[in-house]
């Protein structure tokens, strides 16, 4: 399997870590941004939306970071990270809803404001990030994981862009039971963390 990817991105890695976390052995291949090779033709015939991660296993061409996490619990048999039960993937596409509507344009986009310069509001933004962490803490407060008794793909997927929502200027200390989860989620065998940048409220010498 190769995966297309960019090692600043939450939603590669996404990809990255439940990779890491089934043991499934990939090819990374770092797609150059900053020089445009994601608007390139090659690049734009594998992802129409010129966005990583992409997935390419042996052929079959998987751009979106969640459709990747379904992909790959259904092609490696990993029922234990996505359930079969009606009830139980339902569980757990809610959360990937979530993830790819108010993390994205929450703690992901205020992210990207600090990171990349993004033309976000960056209040909006951050508060669109609080509303969202408010709500997953109080879910959080009564179970240890989001969609079942263990992890699961929604786990991953909501993971990559909470833990680093503080490089956004998102303050995550009073969501106690997001920061339990998070500690819970690195201990999993098979973690690889999203490297962390110096922004927002990581910066050397204090917020920025
Ligand atoms: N829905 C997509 C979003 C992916 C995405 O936004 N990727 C960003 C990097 S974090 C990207 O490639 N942006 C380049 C662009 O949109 O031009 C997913 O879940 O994979």
């Amino acid at each position: 399997m190769k995966l297309y990817s960019l090692t600043l991105s939450g939603h590669a890695h996404r990809a990255r870590l439940f990779l890491s976390l089934v043991g499934q052995p990939y090819e990374a291949v770092e797609v150059d941004f900053a020089g445009g090779q994601n608007r390139s033709p090659d690049f734009l015939a594998i992802n129409p939306f010129g966005q990583v991660p992409v997935l390419d296993d042996d052929g079959v061409i998987v751009p979106d970071s969640n459709a990747i996490l379904v992909y790959l619990a259904k092609k490696l048999g990993r029922g234990d990270w996505l359930p079969e039960d009606a009830e139980g993937a339902a569980r757990v596409q809610r959360w990937l809803s979530v993830a790819a509507g108010p993390i994205a344009f929450g703690p992901c986009a205020a992210r990207l404001v600090t990171l990349f310069g993004a033309a976000f509001d960056a209040e909006e933004v951050i508060a669109r990030a609080h509303r969202i962490l408010a709500l997953i803490d109080a879910e959080l407060s009564s179970r240890d994981w989001l969609a079942a008794e263990r992890p699961t793909i929604a786990d991953v997927a909501l993971y990559s862009y909470i833990a680093a929502a503080p490089e956004g200027n998102v303050d995550l200390a009073a969501y106690g039971h997001v920061r339990a989860w998070l500690a819970r989620i690195e201990a999993l065998p098979g973690f690889v963390a999203l490297p962390a940048s110096p922004v927002g409220l990581n910066a050397a010498g204090g917020p920025a």
